[in-house]
Protein backbone atom coordinates (compact mmCIF):
# COMPACT_ATOMS: atom_id res chain seq x y z
CA UNK A 1 0.00 0.00 0.00
CA UNK A 2 1.27 3.21 -1.05
CA UNK A 3 1.97 5.69 1.30
CA UNK A 4 2.16 8.70 -0.60
CA UNK A 5 -0.80 11.56 -0.38
CA UNK A 6 -2.03 13.33 -3.08
CA UNK A 7 -5.33 13.50 -4.93
CA UNK A 8 -4.07 11.12 -7.78
CA UNK A 9 -2.66 8.39 -5.81
CA UNK A 10 -3.72 5.88 -3.75
CA UNK A 11 -4.76 6.02 -0.26
CA UNK A 12 -4.87 3.26 2.55
CA UNK A 13 -8.36 4.94 3.71
CA UNK A 14 -10.97 7.85 2.93
CA UNK A 15 -11.97 8.55 6.80
CA UNK A 16 -15.29 11.19 6.78
CA UNK A 17 -16.17 13.52 9.93
CA UNK A 18 -13.75 14.89 12.31
CA UNK A 19 -15.85 14.83 15.66
CA UNK A 20 -14.65 12.01 18.25
CA UNK A 21 -14.74 8.89 15.81
CA UNK A 22 -13.06 10.63 12.71
CA UNK A 23 -10.48 12.54 14.91
CA UNK A 24 -9.42 9.07 16.77
CA UNK A 25 -9.29 7.14 13.09
CA UNK A 26 -7.21 9.45 11.76
CA UNK A 27 -4.76 8.92 14.97
CA UNK A 28 -5.46 5.24 15.03
CA UNK A 29 -4.98 4.61 11.18
CA UNK A 30 -1.74 7.02 11.11
CA UNK A 31 0.10 5.98 13.73
CA UNK A 32 -0.45 2.15 12.50
CA UNK A 33 1.14 3.38 8.82
CA UNK A 34 -1.84 4.07 6.58
CA UNK A 35 -1.58 7.01 4.50
CA UNK A 36 -5.21 8.62 5.33
CA UNK A 37 -7.08 11.54 4.15
CA UNK A 38 -10.37 12.79 6.54
CA UNK A 39 -12.68 14.91 4.74
CA UNK A 40 -15.29 17.52 6.85
CA UNK A 41 -18.12 19.30 5.84
CA UNK A 42 -17.55 21.68 8.92
CA UNK A 43 -14.96 24.66 9.24
CA UNK A 44 -13.39 22.68 12.65
CA UNK A 45 -13.66 19.78 14.41
CA UNK A 46 -16.10 18.70 16.91
CA UNK A 47 -18.55 16.42 14.72
CA UNK A 48 -21.70 16.64 16.85
CA UNK A 49 -20.27 19.39 18.93
CA UNK A 50 -19.87 21.11 16.48
CA UNK A 51 -23.55 21.22 15.10
CA UNK A 52 -25.48 21.20 18.23
CA UNK A 53 -24.20 24.82 19.69
CA UNK A 54 -27.80 25.38 21.12
CA UNK A 55 -28.17 26.99 24.59
CA UNK A 56 -27.82 24.20 26.71
CA UNK A 57 -26.23 21.38 25.03
CA UNK A 58 -23.87 19.54 27.09
CA UNK A 59 -23.20 15.59 27.08
CA UNK A 60 -25.30 13.98 29.13
CA UNK A 61 -22.76 11.12 30.71
CA UNK A 62 -19.78 11.87 33.05
CA UNK A 63 -16.84 13.83 31.17
CA UNK A 64 -14.30 10.92 32.91
CA UNK A 65 -16.03 8.43 30.91
CA UNK A 66 -16.95 10.05 27.48
CA UNK A 67 -13.85 11.10 26.85
CA UNK A 68 -10.67 9.36 24.80
CA UNK A 69 -9.06 6.85 26.70
CA UNK A 70 -6.27 5.87 24.14
CA UNK A 71 -3.90 7.98 25.90
CA UNK A 72 -2.82 8.16 29.61
CA UNK A 73 -1.48 11.70 29.04
CA UNK A 74 -4.17 13.41 27.76
CA UNK A 75 -6.46 11.81 30.62
CA UNK A 76 -3.64 13.58 32.90
CA UNK A 77 -3.18 17.03 31.49
CA UNK A 78 -6.73 17.81 30.61
CA UNK A 79 -9.02 19.17 33.60
CA UNK A 80 -12.99 19.00 33.16
CA UNK A 81 -14.31 21.70 34.67
CA UNK A 82 -17.77 19.96 35.41
CA UNK A 83 -19.21 17.17 35.63
CA UNK A 84 -21.06 17.26 32.57
CA UNK A 85 -19.06 19.26 29.90
CA UNK A 86 -21.01 21.34 27.66
CA UNK A 87 -20.77 21.71 24.36
CA UNK A 88 -17.91 24.36 24.37
CA UNK A 89 -16.23 22.36 26.40
CA UNK A 90 -16.13 19.44 24.07
CA UNK A 91 -15.20 21.79 21.54
CA UNK A 92 -12.13 22.73 23.47
CA UNK A 93 -11.33 19.55 24.12
CA UNK A 94 -11.73 18.25 20.67
CA UNK A 95 -10.00 21.19 19.12
CA UNK A 96 -6.80 20.11 21.82
CA UNK A 97 -6.68 16.43 20.85
CA UNK A 98 -6.87 17.31 17.24
CA UNK A 99 -3.55 19.87 18.01
CA UNK A 100 -1.61 17.25 20.45
CA UNK A 101 -1.64 14.78 18.25
CA UNK A 102 -1.44 16.73 15.16
CA UNK A 103 -4.32 15.31 13.53
CA UNK A 104 -5.74 18.12 11.03
CA UNK A 105 -3.22 17.92 8.65
CA UNK A 106 -4.45 15.01 7.41
CA UNK A 107 -8.36 16.94 7.38
CA UNK A 108 -9.61 18.89 4.45
CA UNK A 109 -11.92 20.79 5.71
CA UNK A 110 -15.64 22.59 4.43
CA UNK A 111 -15.39 19.56 2.79
CA UNK A 112 -18.48 17.30 2.25
CA UNK A 113 -18.32 13.66 0.95
CA UNK A 114 -20.74 13.20 -2.03
CA UNK A 115 -20.44 9.39 -3.71
CA UNK A 116 -18.34 6.77 -2.63
CA UNK A 117 -18.41 4.22 -5.19
CA UNK A 118 -16.60 0.69 -4.89
CA UNK A 119 -13.84 0.02 -8.05
CA UNK A 120 -14.64 -3.57 -8.21
CA UNK A 121 -11.43 -4.12 -10.76
CA UNK A 122 -9.14 -2.17 -8.71
CA UNK A 123 -10.74 -2.99 -5.05
CA UNK A 124 -11.16 0.50 -4.23
CA UNK A 125 -13.06 3.53 -3.34
CA UNK A 126 -13.95 6.15 -5.63
CA UNK A 127 -14.70 9.54 -3.44
CA UNK A 128 -15.25 12.15 -4.70
CA UNK A 129 -16.39 16.14 -2.65
CA UNK A 130 -18.34 18.97 -2.44
CA UNK A 131 -14.56 20.80 -3.72
CA UNK A 132 -14.81 18.45 -7.41
CA UNK A 133 -11.77 16.56 -6.77
CA UNK A 134 -12.00 12.90 -6.27
CA UNK A 135 -9.82 10.48 -4.10
CA UNK A 136 -8.91 6.78 -4.58
CA UNK A 137 -8.57 4.53 -1.68
CA UNK A 138 -8.54 0.85 -0.87
CA UNK A 139 -10.45 1.53 2.84
CA UNK A 140 -13.67 3.89 3.25
CA UNK A 141 -14.39 4.67 6.91
CA UNK A 142 -17.46 7.08 7.48
CA UNK A 143 -17.18 8.31 10.76
CA UNK A 144 -20.19 10.32 10.53
CA UNK A 145 -21.95 10.00 13.77
CA UNK A 146 -25.31 8.78 15.14
CA UNK A 147 -27.04 11.96 15.30
CA UNK A 148 -25.87 14.00 12.57
CA UNK A 149 -28.93 14.50 10.22
CA UNK A 150 -31.45 16.61 11.49
CA UNK A 151 -34.34 15.68 11.35
CA UNK A 152 -36.84 19.01 10.33
CA UNK A 153 -40.47 18.69 11.42
CA UNK A 154 -43.13 17.76 9.05
CA UNK A 155 -45.38 20.73 9.89
CA UNK A 156 -46.94 22.68 6.77
CA UNK A 157 -45.80 26.12 6.36
CA UNK A 158 -42.14 26.08 7.83
CA UNK A 159 -40.84 28.47 5.49
CA UNK A 160 -43.62 31.30 6.00
CA UNK A 161 -42.54 31.99 9.47
CA UNK A 162 -41.33 35.76 9.72
CA UNK A 163 -38.96 35.67 12.43
CA UNK A 164 -35.97 33.78 13.27
CA UNK A 165 -35.98 29.89 13.49
CA UNK A 166 -33.09 27.34 14.04
CA UNK A 167 -32.73 23.44 14.58
CA UNK A 168 -30.69 23.21 17.30
CA UNK A 169 -28.78 19.98 15.37
CA UNK A 170 -27.54 22.78 13.38
CA UNK A 171 -27.03 26.31 15.48
CA UNK A 172 -25.85 29.46 14.26
CA UNK A 173 -22.23 29.77 14.99
CA UNK A 174 -23.14 33.45 15.78
CA UNK A 175 -24.64 34.54 19.33
CA UNK A 176 -28.50 34.86 19.28
CA UNK A 177 -30.30 37.17 21.45
CA UNK A 178 -33.61 36.33 23.07
CA UNK A 179 -34.05 38.55 25.36
CA UNK A 180 -37.41 40.17 25.22
CA UNK A 181 -38.47 38.12 22.37
CA UNK A 182 -41.05 35.55 22.82
CA UNK A 183 -39.58 31.84 21.80
CA UNK A 184 -41.18 28.43 20.85
CA UNK A 185 -39.34 25.46 21.34
CA UNK A 186 -40.95 22.11 19.15
CA UNK A 187 -40.02 19.09 20.51
CA UNK A 188 -38.83 17.76 24.04
CA UNK A 189 -36.31 15.16 23.61
CA UNK A 190 -32.96 15.48 25.14
CA UNK A 191 -31.78 18.52 23.00
CA UNK A 192 -35.33 20.51 24.08
CA UNK A 193 -34.96 19.54 27.54
CA UNK A 194 -31.52 21.46 27.33
CA UNK A 195 -32.63 24.38 25.74
CA UNK A 196 -36.05 25.16 27.34
CA UNK A 197 -34.47 24.91 30.54
CA UNK A 198 -31.18 27.47 29.26
CA UNK A 199 -33.58 29.95 27.91
CA UNK A 200 -36.44 30.12 30.66
CA UNK A 201 -36.11 33.34 32.34
CA UNK A 202 -33.56 34.89 29.48
CA UNK A 203 -36.40 35.65 26.88
CA UNK A 204 -40.21 37.23 27.25
CA UNK A 205 -41.93 34.64 26.95
CA UNK A 206 -40.91 30.30 26.27
CA UNK A 207 -43.91 28.29 24.95
CA UNK A 208 -42.91 24.55 25.10
CA UNK A 209 -44.64 22.44 22.30
CA UNK A 210 -44.88 18.63 23.65
CA UNK A 211 -46.17 15.84 21.38
CA UNK A 212 -44.96 13.40 23.90
CA UNK A 213 -43.82 13.80 27.82
CA UNK A 214 -40.40 12.19 28.18
CA UNK A 215 -38.90 11.01 31.48
CA UNK A 216 -36.36 13.54 32.55
CA UNK A 217 -33.94 12.82 36.05
CA UNK A 218 -31.71 15.61 37.63
CA UNK A 219 -28.35 15.82 36.15
CA UNK A 220 -26.22 17.23 39.33
CA UNK A 221 -24.51 18.78 37.80
CA UNK A 222 -21.66 20.86 39.51
CA UNK A 223 -18.41 22.21 38.89
CA UNK A 224 -15.41 19.70 39.35
CA UNK A 225 -12.62 20.47 42.19
CA UNK A 226 -9.12 19.51 41.94
CA UNK A 227 -9.40 17.23 44.68
CA UNK A 228 -12.13 15.49 42.65
CA UNK A 229 -10.07 14.90 39.35
CA UNK A 230 -7.50 13.80 41.76
CA UNK A 231 -9.59 10.87 43.06
CA UNK A 232 -10.70 10.13 39.57
CA UNK A 233 -7.19 9.77 38.48
CA UNK A 234 -5.97 7.43 41.16
CA UNK A 235 -7.59 4.56 40.06
CA UNK A 236 -8.16 5.91 36.14
CA UNK A 237 -6.86 2.79 34.73
CA UNK A 238 -9.06 0.29 36.53
CA UNK A 239 -12.20 2.18 35.73
CA UNK A 240 -11.67 2.41 31.91
CA UNK A 241 -10.88 -1.55 32.12
CA UNK A 242 -13.89 -2.43 33.90
CA UNK A 243 -15.77 -0.41 31.39
CA UNK A 244 -14.62 -1.86 28.97
CA UNK A 245 -16.31 -5.13 29.86
CA UNK A 246 -19.67 -3.77 31.22
CA UNK A 247 -22.99 -3.36 29.41
CA UNK A 248 -23.32 0.26 28.91
CA UNK A 249 -19.35 1.00 28.64
CA UNK A 250 -19.15 2.79 31.90
CA UNK A 251 -17.81 1.39 35.16
CA UNK A 252 -21.11 0.31 37.17
CA UNK A 253 -22.08 -3.62 37.54
CA UNK A 254 -25.34 -4.32 36.12
CA UNK A 255 -27.31 -5.72 39.11
CA UNK A 256 -29.12 -9.03 38.66
CA UNK A 257 -32.13 -8.50 41.11
CA UNK A 258 -35.72 -7.95 40.68
CA UNK A 259 -37.51 -4.97 41.87
CA UNK A 260 -40.36 -6.88 41.97
CA UNK A 261 -38.97 -8.54 45.20
CA UNK A 262 -37.76 -5.81 46.48
CA UNK A 263 -40.72 -3.97 49.34
CA UNK A 264 -41.88 -0.78 48.57
CA UNK A 265 -40.21 0.75 50.54
CA UNK A 266 -36.76 -0.83 49.70
CA UNK A 267 -37.68 0.45 46.20
CA UNK A 268 -38.48 3.82 47.52
CA UNK A 269 -35.10 4.16 49.30
CA UNK A 270 -33.27 2.84 46.08
CA UNK A 271 -34.97 5.57 43.89
CA UNK A 272 -34.40 8.18 46.22
CA UNK A 273 -31.07 7.63 45.98
CA UNK A 274 -30.85 7.06 42.38
CA UNK A 275 -32.70 10.86 42.08
CA UNK A 276 -29.99 12.12 44.19
CA UNK A 277 -27.20 10.98 43.32
CA UNK A 278 -28.04 10.73 39.54
CA UNK A 279 -26.47 9.80 36.38
CA UNK A 280 -28.15 9.11 33.01
CA UNK A 281 -28.14 4.95 33.99
CA UNK A 282 -28.91 5.87 37.60
CA UNK A 283 -32.53 4.55 37.40
CA UNK A 284 -31.63 1.30 34.79
CA UNK A 285 -29.19 0.24 37.09
CA UNK A 286 -31.27 0.27 40.15
CA UNK A 287 -32.72 -3.41 39.57
CA UNK A 288 -31.80 -6.09 37.06
CA UNK A 289 -35.44 -6.36 35.29
CA UNK A 290 -36.43 -2.06 34.51
CA UNK A 291 -35.93 -2.96 31.37
CA UNK A 292 -37.20 -6.31 30.72
CA UNK A 293 -40.31 -6.26 32.50
CA UNK A 294 -42.99 -3.96 32.19
CA UNK A 295 -44.22 -4.06 35.88
CA UNK A 296 -40.97 -3.96 37.42
CA UNK A 297 -40.36 -0.60 34.63
CA UNK A 298 -43.60 0.61 36.18
CA UNK A 299 -42.25 0.87 39.86
CA UNK A 300 -39.71 3.66 38.38
CA UNK A 301 -42.00 5.22 35.96
CA UNK A 302 -44.40 5.86 38.39
CA UNK A 303 -41.98 7.64 40.69
CA UNK A 304 -40.21 9.65 38.30
CA UNK A 305 -44.59 11.07 37.90
CA UNK A 306 -44.80 11.16 41.66
CA UNK A 307 -41.77 13.83 41.60
CA UNK A 308 -43.20 15.50 38.66
CA UNK A 309 -46.49 15.69 41.01
CA UNK A 310 -44.25 17.23 43.77
CA UNK A 311 -42.48 19.90 41.78
CA UNK A 312 -45.26 21.25 39.03
CA UNK A 313 -48.01 23.62 41.46
CA UNK A 314 -50.30 23.43 38.45
CA UNK A 315 -51.91 19.86 38.62
CA UNK A 316 -53.11 20.16 34.79
CA UNK A 317 -49.55 21.06 34.07
CA UNK A 318 -48.13 18.35 35.56
CA UNK A 319 -50.51 16.26 34.24
CA UNK A 320 -49.54 16.92 30.73
CA UNK A 321 -45.79 16.59 31.72
CA UNK A 322 -45.81 12.78 33.54
CA UNK A 323 -44.72 10.34 30.16
CA UNK A 324 -47.04 7.85 30.11
CA UNK A 325 -47.80 4.95 27.25
CA UNK A 326 -43.88 3.93 27.13
CA UNK A 327 -41.90 2.46 29.22
CA UNK A 328 -39.19 4.33 31.44
CA UNK A 329 -35.74 4.28 29.52
CA UNK A 330 -36.87 3.13 25.96
CA UNK A 331 -36.58 6.28 25.07
CA UNK A 332 -33.23 7.84 25.94
CA UNK A 333 -34.25 9.91 29.79
CA UNK A 334 -33.24 13.65 29.93
CA UNK A 335 -31.33 14.95 32.53
CA UNK A 336 -32.39 18.22 33.69
CA UNK A 337 -32.24 19.70 37.13
CA UNK A 338 -34.63 22.30 36.51
CA UNK A 339 -36.89 21.06 33.75
CA UNK A 340 -40.11 20.22 35.76
CA UNK A 341 -40.02 23.75 38.14
CA UNK A 342 -39.67 25.91 34.66
CA UNK A 343 -43.46 25.30 34.95
CA UNK A 344 -43.81 26.78 37.70
CA UNK A 345 -42.92 30.07 35.87
CA UNK A 346 -45.29 33.05 34.59
CA UNK A 347 -43.24 33.31 31.04
CA UNK A 348 -42.98 29.66 30.08
CA UNK A 349 -46.39 28.01 28.46
CA UNK A 350 -46.46 23.95 27.73
CA UNK A 351 -48.67 23.29 25.00
CA UNK A 352 -49.70 20.04 24.71
CA UNK A 353 -49.83 19.02 21.20
CA UNK A 354 -51.76 15.85 21.77
CA UNK A 355 -54.84 17.87 23.02
CA UNK A 356 -54.07 20.73 20.89
CA UNK A 357 -52.23 19.59 17.55
CA UNK A 358 -50.01 21.81 15.72
CA UNK A 359 -51.97 22.58 12.54
CA UNK A 360 -49.64 24.61 10.60
CA UNK A 361 -46.57 27.19 10.97
CA UNK A 362 -47.86 31.23 9.47
CA UNK A 363 -45.63 34.29 9.65
CA UNK A 364 -46.59 35.49 13.05
CA UNK A 365 -46.42 32.04 15.42
CA UNK A 366 -47.38 28.40 15.42
CA UNK A 367 -51.18 27.88 14.81
CA UNK A 368 -52.31 24.85 17.10
CA UNK A 369 -56.02 23.68 17.02
CA UNK A 370 -56.87 26.01 20.10
CA UNK A 371 -55.34 29.09 18.11
CA UNK A 372 -52.04 31.41 17.35
CA UNK A 373 -49.58 31.19 19.52
CA UNK A 374 -47.17 34.39 18.38
CA UNK A 375 -43.65 34.31 18.17
CA UNK A 376 -40.17 35.90 17.32
CA UNK A 377 -37.93 32.51 17.63
CA UNK A 378 -38.99 29.65 16.93
CA UNK A 379 -36.48 26.38 17.84
CA UNK A 380 -36.88 22.77 16.24
CA UNK A 381 -35.49 20.50 19.03
CA UNK A 382 -37.03 17.73 16.65
CA UNK A 383 -34.62 15.02 16.54
CA UNK A 384 -32.10 13.30 13.71
CA UNK A 385 -32.73 10.84 11.15
CA UNK A 386 -30.31 8.84 13.43
CA UNK A 387 -28.07 5.96 13.00
CA UNK A 388 -28.45 5.41 9.03
CA UNK A 389 -28.96 9.08 7.88
CA UNK A 390 -25.02 10.36 7.45
CA UNK A 391 -24.15 7.43 5.73
CA UNK A 392 -27.24 7.32 3.45
CA UNK A 393 -27.15 10.70 2.69
CA UNK A 394 -23.52 9.82 0.69
CA UNK A 395 -24.60 8.22 -2.42
CA UNK A 396 -22.66 5.28 -1.86
CA UNK A 397 -22.51 2.67 -4.45
CA UNK A 398 -21.21 -1.34 -3.97
CA UNK A 399 -20.15 -4.51 -5.83
CA UNK A 400 -22.50 -3.95 -9.36
CA UNK A 401 -23.05 -0.26 -8.75
CA UNK A 402 -25.46 -1.39 -5.67
CA UNK A 403 -27.06 1.45 -3.85
CA UNK A 404 -26.78 1.34 0.14
CA UNK A 405 -29.80 3.33 0.21
CA UNK A 406 -31.45 0.39 -2.39
CA UNK A 407 -29.51 -2.19 0.32
CA UNK A 408 -30.85 -0.30 3.29
CA UNK A 409 -34.64 0.23 1.76
CA UNK A 410 -36.32 -2.57 4.12
CA UNK A 411 -33.61 -1.78 7.22
CA UNK A 412 -30.38 -1.54 7.80
CA UNK A 413 -27.94 -4.23 7.98
CA UNK A 414 -24.63 -5.42 9.12
CA UNK A 415 -22.65 -7.81 10.30
CA UNK A 416 -21.25 -7.37 13.94
CA UNK A 417 -22.59 -3.38 13.07
CA UNK A 418 -18.85 -2.84 11.06
CA UNK A 419 -19.33 -3.86 7.36
CA UNK A 420 -22.67 -4.41 4.83
CA UNK A 421 -22.38 -7.24 2.74
CA UNK A 422 -21.64 -6.04 -0.80
CA UNK A 423 -19.44 -2.94 -0.08
CA UNK A 424 -16.67 -4.26 0.35
CA UNK A 425 -13.90 -2.63 2.59
CA UNK A 426 -16.10 -0.26 3.98
CA UNK A 427 -16.06 0.05 7.68
CA UNK A 428 -19.16 1.65 9.63
CA UNK A 429 -18.19 3.27 13.42
CA UNK A 430 -21.13 2.92 15.85
CA UNK A 431 -23.55 2.20 12.87
CA UNK A 432 -26.46 -0.42 12.44
CA UNK A 433 -26.10 -3.19 14.33
CA UNK A 434 -23.57 -2.23 17.09
CA UNK A 435 -24.30 -1.09 20.55
CA UNK A 436 -23.35 2.51 19.57
CA UNK A 437 -25.57 5.02 21.26
CA UNK A 438 -26.97 2.62 23.34
CA UNK A 439 -23.38 2.40 25.11
CA UNK A 440 -20.75 4.92 26.00
CA UNK A 441 -20.27 6.49 22.84
CA UNK A 442 -16.66 7.46 23.16
CA UNK A 443 -15.72 4.02 24.25
CA UNK A 444 -17.85 2.22 21.28
CA UNK A 445 -15.95 4.58 18.90
CA UNK A 446 -12.62 3.58 19.85
CA UNK A 447 -13.03 0.07 20.22
CA UNK A 448 -15.02 0.21 16.37
CA UNK A 449 -11.69 2.05 15.46
CA UNK A 450 -9.19 -0.27 16.89
CA UNK A 451 -10.57 -3.07 15.48
CA UNK A 452 -10.96 -1.94 12.06
CA UNK A 453 -7.06 -0.65 12.49
CA UNK A 454 -5.47 -3.79 13.62
CA UNK A 455 -8.04 -5.74 10.78
CA UNK A 456 -6.79 -3.29 8.35
CA UNK A 457 -3.25 -4.46 9.68
CA UNK A 458 -4.17 -8.07 9.20
CA UNK A 459 -5.17 -7.68 5.79
CA UNK A 460 -1.78 -5.68 4.83
CA UNK A 461 0.34 -8.04 6.44
CA UNK A 462 -1.18 -10.68 4.55
CA UNK A 463 -1.37 -8.78 0.97
CA UNK A 464 -5.58 -9.18 1.14
CA UNK A 465 -6.98 -6.62 -0.98
CA UNK A 466 -10.86 -6.72 -0.04
CA UNK A 467 -12.36 -8.01 2.53
CA UNK A 468 -16.44 -8.17 2.76
CA UNK A 469 -19.21 -9.76 5.38
CA UNK A 470 -20.57 -12.70 4.23
CA UNK A 471 -24.34 -12.27 3.55
CA UNK A 472 -25.71 -14.96 5.64
CA UNK A 473 -23.35 -13.94 8.59
CA UNK A 474 -25.00 -10.81 7.96
CA UNK A 475 -28.47 -12.30 8.13
CA UNK A 476 -27.72 -13.81 11.41
CA UNK A 477 -26.19 -11.45 13.39
CA UNK A 478 -29.38 -8.96 12.55
CA UNK A 479 -31.68 -11.73 13.81
CA UNK A 480 -29.10 -12.26 16.86
CA UNK A 481 -29.91 -7.96 17.27
CA UNK A 482 -33.43 -8.78 16.98
CA UNK A 483 -33.60 -11.61 19.13
CA UNK A 484 -31.56 -9.55 21.34
CA UNK A 485 -34.04 -6.48 21.63
CA UNK A 486 -37.33 -8.93 21.59
CA UNK A 487 -36.37 -10.00 25.70
CA UNK A 488 -36.61 -5.74 26.56
CA UNK A 489 -39.27 -3.39 26.52
CA UNK A 490 -37.46 -1.57 23.75
CA UNK A 491 -39.91 -2.00 21.39
CA UNK A 492 -42.31 -0.88 23.22
CA UNK A 493 -41.67 2.96 21.94
CA UNK A 494 -41.67 5.11 19.19
CA UNK A 495 -37.77 5.72 19.34
CA UNK A 496 -35.45 7.10 16.69
CA UNK A 497 -33.63 3.77 18.24
CA UNK A 498 -36.38 1.97 15.38
CA UNK A 499 -36.65 4.79 13.23
CA UNK A 500 -40.13 5.71 14.21
CA UNK A 501 -39.31 9.31 14.44
CA UNK A 502 -38.78 9.50 10.50
CA UNK A 503 -41.70 9.16 7.79
CA UNK A 504 -41.30 6.47 5.74
CA UNK A 505 -37.95 5.27 7.22
CA UNK A 506 -37.97 1.89 7.91
CA UNK A 507 -39.20 -0.06 11.44
CA UNK A 508 -36.41 -2.19 12.85
CA UNK A 509 -34.54 -1.48 15.92
CA UNK A 510 -31.14 -1.09 15.11
CA UNK A 511 -28.50 -0.65 18.02
CA UNK A 512 -27.66 -4.24 19.52
CA UNK A 513 -28.78 -4.54 23.12
CA UNK A 514 -26.38 -7.18 23.96
CA UNK A 515 -23.91 -4.45 25.71
CA UNK A 516 -21.01 -3.47 25.15
CA UNK A 517 -18.32 -5.86 27.28
CA UNK A 518 -20.50 -8.72 25.40
CA UNK A 519 -20.29 -6.91 21.71
CA UNK A 520 -16.91 -6.03 22.37
CA UNK A 521 -16.15 -9.75 23.23
CA UNK A 522 -17.70 -11.26 20.03
CA UNK A 523 -15.97 -8.61 17.81
CA UNK A 524 -12.45 -9.93 19.95
CA UNK A 525 -13.41 -13.54 18.83
CA UNK A 526 -13.84 -12.98 15.45
CA UNK A 527 -10.55 -11.21 14.76
CA UNK A 528 -8.49 -14.04 16.52
CA UNK A 529 -10.15 -16.73 14.84
CA UNK A 530 -9.20 -14.98 11.22
CA UNK A 531 -12.11 -13.33 10.83
CA UNK A 532 -14.93 -16.29 10.35
CA UNK A 533 -18.12 -14.34 9.17
CA UNK A 534 -16.09 -12.05 6.20
CA UNK A 535 -14.74 -13.03 2.78
CA UNK A 536 -10.61 -11.87 2.74
CA UNK A 537 -9.33 -11.64 -1.17
CA UNK A 538 -6.35 -11.67 -2.56
CA UNK A 539 -6.03 -10.68 -6.04
CA UNK A 540 -8.02 -7.83 -7.32
CA UNK A 541 -10.63 -8.59 -9.80
CA UNK A 542 -8.33 -7.61 -13.08
CA UNK A 543 -5.87 -9.53 -11.80
CA UNK A 544 -8.13 -12.49 -10.83
CA UNK A 545 -9.92 -12.12 -14.56
CA UNK A 546 -6.54 -13.03 -15.92
CA UNK A 547 -5.82 -15.50 -14.01
CA UNK A 548 -9.36 -17.16 -14.53
CA UNK A 549 -10.20 -16.48 -10.63
CA UNK A 550 -10.38 -13.93 -7.44
CA UNK A 551 -8.17 -15.98 -5.26
CA UNK A 552 -10.58 -15.77 -2.21
CA UNK A 553 -9.10 -16.92 0.63
CA UNK A 554 -11.88 -18.10 2.80
CA UNK A 555 -15.83 -17.78 3.47
CA UNK A 556 -16.05 -18.78 6.50
CA UNK A 557 -19.41 -19.25 9.18
CA UNK A 558 -19.57 -16.58 11.64
CA UNK A 559 -20.36 -19.49 14.15
CA UNK A 560 -20.38 -17.10 16.96
CA UNK A 561 -23.99 -16.09 17.00
CA UNK A 562 -25.36 -17.46 19.80
CA UNK A 563 -25.29 -16.74 23.85
CA UNK A 564 -27.83 -13.70 23.99
CA UNK A 565 -26.78 -11.99 26.90
P1 LIG B 1 -35.17 13.39 19.98
O1 LIG B 1 -34.84 12.68 21.21
O2 LIG B 1 -35.48 12.58 18.76
O3 LIG B 1 -36.41 14.35 20.31
C1 LIG B 1 -37.11 15.01 19.30
C2 LIG B 1 -38.33 15.66 19.89
O4 LIG B 1 -39.02 16.37 18.86
C3 LIG B 1 -39.33 14.68 20.45
O5 LIG B 1 -39.93 15.24 21.58
C4 LIG B 1 -40.34 14.54 19.31
O6 LIG B 1 -41.61 14.12 19.72
C5 LIG B 1 -40.36 15.95 18.81
N1 LIG B 1 -40.86 16.07 17.45
C6 LIG B 1 -40.30 15.59 16.32
N2 LIG B 1 -41.04 15.91 15.25
C7 LIG B 1 -42.08 16.65 15.72
C8 LIG B 1 -43.19 17.27 15.10
N3 LIG B 1 -43.38 17.20 13.78
N4 LIG B 1 -44.07 17.92 15.88
C9 LIG B 1 -43.88 17.99 17.21
N5 LIG B 1 -42.85 17.42 17.86
C10 LIG B 1 -41.96 16.75 17.11
O7 LIG B 1 -34.02 14.39 19.55
P2 LIG B 1 -33.04 15.23 20.47
O8 LIG B 1 -32.24 16.10 19.58
O9 LIG B 1 -33.76 15.87 21.58
O10 LIG B 1 -32.10 14.16 21.13
C11 LIG B 1 -31.40 13.22 20.33
C12 LIG B 1 -30.38 12.51 21.14
O11 LIG B 1 -29.30 13.40 21.42
C13 LIG B 1 -30.79 12.05 22.50
O12 LIG B 1 -31.47 10.85 22.52
C14 LIG B 1 -29.46 11.95 23.22
O13 LIG B 1 -28.84 10.74 22.87
C15 LIG B 1 -28.68 13.07 22.66
P3 LIG B 1 -41.99 12.53 19.71
O14 LIG B 1 -41.23 11.94 20.86
O15 LIG B 1 -41.51 12.00 18.38
O16 LIG B 1 -43.45 12.51 19.85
Amino acid sequence: MTQVRNDSAILDAVVVGAGFGGLYAVKRLTDAGFAVQAFEAGDGVGGTWYWNRYPGARVDLECWDYSYSFSPELQDEWDWPERYPTSSELMKYLNHVADRFELRRHIRFNTRVETAVFDERENLWIVTTSDGKVTRARFFVPATGVLSVPKPPEIAGLDSFKGESYHTGRWPHHEVDFSNKRVGVIGTGSSGIQVIQALAGQCRHLSVFQRTAVYVVPAKNHPLTPAMRARVRATYTERRAVSRLTRFGIAVPFPVESALDATPEERSRKYENAWENSQLLGFRMCYGDILSNEAANETVAEFIRGKIRDTVRKPDVAEKLMPRGFPFGTKRPCLGDTYYSVYNRDDVTLVDLKQTPIERVVPEGIETSEGLHELDVLIYATGYDALTGALTHIDVRGVNGRKLTDKWASGAKTYIGLMTSGFPNLFTVTGPGSPGPLANMSMSIEQHIDWIAACMTYLRNNAIERIDAVPQAEEDWMQHVQDVVSNTLYLKANSWYIGANVPGKPHVFLPYLGGHGTYRRKCDEIAAAGYPGFVLSRATAREASQASSNEAIHVAEAGLMGGAV
